[in-house]
């Protein structure tokens, strides 16, 4: 069985962490795997994601017993050819990137799903900053979201205590968009990918890219990239559709183009 399980279905790439019994721990094979199937969503064809993993776990970061095997991969090679790669992937990714955490998310594991567009959790998960209980320091992005998410302060006590936090204590803090309950969480976490899919696929690009540029320009500069941005929307087909379906008093029919 793959690491990594990958599927297209009605525009949306489905991506799903399966190392279910090591609680969707990265090796080097999945983190490499993950990579091309990011870069497959590049593709027209999917216009949103869906990350999550198999089982109980949405991912306990990285696999302990590869670092702990001299054969393994080195610290540097992790981070510079696994998690980096992963995190500019996602944040530069030409669409939403959904992640449906339903379960831990630990470590690497956190962090990627933080970096994610849109974050939403059942009600039974949890996110820890693991790294410090190993003597490590928070890594794949982590330094730069959490403070950003959710201050300076509670993101130096969550990274240094390592404190596990619930899924609704994530939300309240704004490290996270909702939580759903167990019961309903698959299917209200599949309804937010669905409709994004739907959506103007080329506008939902340029307001990631708009955001992103937001946590590190200034205000004249960041009302400059709106102004770009902006125009490159009003040229596309669905702004077109857009303005003419609210005229003619019906729903819209956004191709992303
Ligand atoms: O050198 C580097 O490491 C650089 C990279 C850094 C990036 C990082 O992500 S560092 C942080 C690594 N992750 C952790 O430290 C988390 C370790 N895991 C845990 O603390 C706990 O497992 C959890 C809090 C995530 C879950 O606890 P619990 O009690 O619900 O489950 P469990 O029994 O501990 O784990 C279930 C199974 O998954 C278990 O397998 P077994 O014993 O039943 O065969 C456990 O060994 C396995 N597992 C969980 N996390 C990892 C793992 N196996 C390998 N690596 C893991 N990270």
């Amino acid at each position: 069985m793959s690491s990594i399980l990958f599927e297209i279905k009605d525009s949306i790439g489905f991506i799903t962490l399966n190392r279910p019994d090591k609680y969707n721990a990265f090796n080097r094979e999945m983190a490499l795997l993950f990579q091309d199937k990011l870069d497959e969503c590049k593709s027209k064809e999917i216009r949103c994601v869906y990350l999550t993993g198999a089982g109980m776990a949405f991912s306990a970061g990285q696999d302990l017993a590869e670092v702990a095997d001299p054969n393994g991969p080195k610290i540097t090679h992790i981070l510079s050819e696994h998690y980096n790669p992963i995190v500019r992937k996602i944040r530069k990714l030409s669409k939403p990137v959904v992640a449906a955490v339903n379960g831990v998310a630990a470590g690497a594991g956190a962090n990627i799903a933080i970096c994610c567009d849109i974050v939403v959790a059942t009600e039974s998960a949890t996110f820890i900053q693991a790294f410090s209980k190993i003597g490590l320091i928070p890594d794949s992005g982590g330094t730069f979201f959490l403070p950003r998410l959710i201050g300076l302060q509670k993101a130096l006590a969550l990274t240094m205590l390592g404190d596990k936090v619930t899924a609704t204590e994530a939300e309240q803090m704004g490290m996270l968009y909702k939580v759903f309950a167990d019961d309903v969480f698959k299917e209200q976490s599949f309804k937010i990918a669905e409709t994004l899919s739907q959506m103007p696929t080329k506008a939902l690009h340029y307001t990631k890219q708009a955001l992103n540029q937001a946590f590190i320009s200034g205000f004249e500069e960041q009302l400059h990239d709106e102004e770009l941005l902006q125009e490159r929307a009003s040229r596309t087909q669905d702004y077109k559709e857009g303005v003419l379906a609210f005229l003619e008093k019906r729903k819209p029919n956004f191709k992303g183009e």
